[in-house]
């Protein structure tokens, strides 16, 4: 089967956990994506009444509203029953890496107030340990004084060898997230809270604890939040190539 394949099956089988009447965390990605239409589905064929969406970006509150899901926000339902979103990588811990889509602030908004929340994955998503395959560990930073922030980010990895950190930019003509490797004079991305980001990279992965990292980097005055999602999934469903479905608690 297809990557796209093996997340909407994972998809399909966390939205067997929403139940008529839930408050519904409404996750952002192509994982997601699944799961939206999934849940639009549900409502338009009866099985699923009274449900309402809490969307975690702008492109979630489009992509459900197309979908016919009630949407509300989390002043409304400060307590959410069930979130289900991708990740870029789950660790067996089943901490994540998120954001690599840059909605990571509001995801893990409505994720850390969610009773339960279920990540769905294809399994290229499974590492050993987090940020350690090259990809960015993103942060959410103001625009004011960013290039300090990133030089305060920077001075917290010092002497992490194959650490390096970019402002994630998007070319100017396009909605393109990943930064642009062209180096063109391309814009800094903006976040749907109007917020830049900052992308971190550890090439032999993060070493140490990670909490005492996710605190060291949220205390630098700039920062917003980051994609490092410690303790906050109750569950990850992981559809394998072979077919089989894994739920790991
Ligand atoms: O940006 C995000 O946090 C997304 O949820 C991302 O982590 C997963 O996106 P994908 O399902 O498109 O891989």
């Amino acid at each position: 089967p297809s990557q796209d394949e093996l997340k909407r099956v994972a998809a399909h089988r966390a939205v067997e956990l929403v139940e008529s009447g839930m408050v519904i965390g409404l996750g952002t990605g192509s994982t997601a994506a699944h799961a939206l239409d999934r849940i639009g589905d549900l409502i338009r064929s009866g099985a699923l009444r009274d449900v309402v969406g809490i969307p975690t970006s702008e492109w979630a509150a489009a992509r459900a509203s197309a979908a016919g899901i009630p949407l509300s926000d989390l002043d409304a339902h400060p307590v959410v029953d069930l979130s289900i979103d991708g990740a870029d990588e789950v660790d067996p811990a089943l901490n994540l890496v998120k954001g690599r889509g840059g909605s990571l602030l509001r995801e893990k908004m409505v994720e850390g107030t969610s009773r339960r929340f279920v990540v769905i994955v294809d399994d290229s998503k499974l590492v050993p340990r987090l940020a350690a395959s090259g990809l960015a560990v993103p942060v959410e930073i103001i625009p004011f004084g960013w290039a300090l922030t990133l030089r305060r980010l920077q001075s917290l990895f010092d002497g992490v060898p194959g650490f390096n950190l970019k402002l994630r930019t998007a070319s100017i003509n396009a909605k393109a997230t990943t930064f642009d490797e062209k180096g063109s004079d391309s814009e800094p991305f903006v976040t749907d809270n109007k917020n830049y980001i900052a992308d971190l990279f550890f090439e032999n992965g993060i070493h140490g604890d990670l909490r005492v990292i996710s605190d060291a980097i949220l205390r630098i005055t700039g920062v917003v939040e980051h994609g490092l999602f410690l303790g906050l999934a109750t569950s990850v469903v992981v559809a394998q190539k072979d077919g089989v479905v894994v739920v790991k608690d």
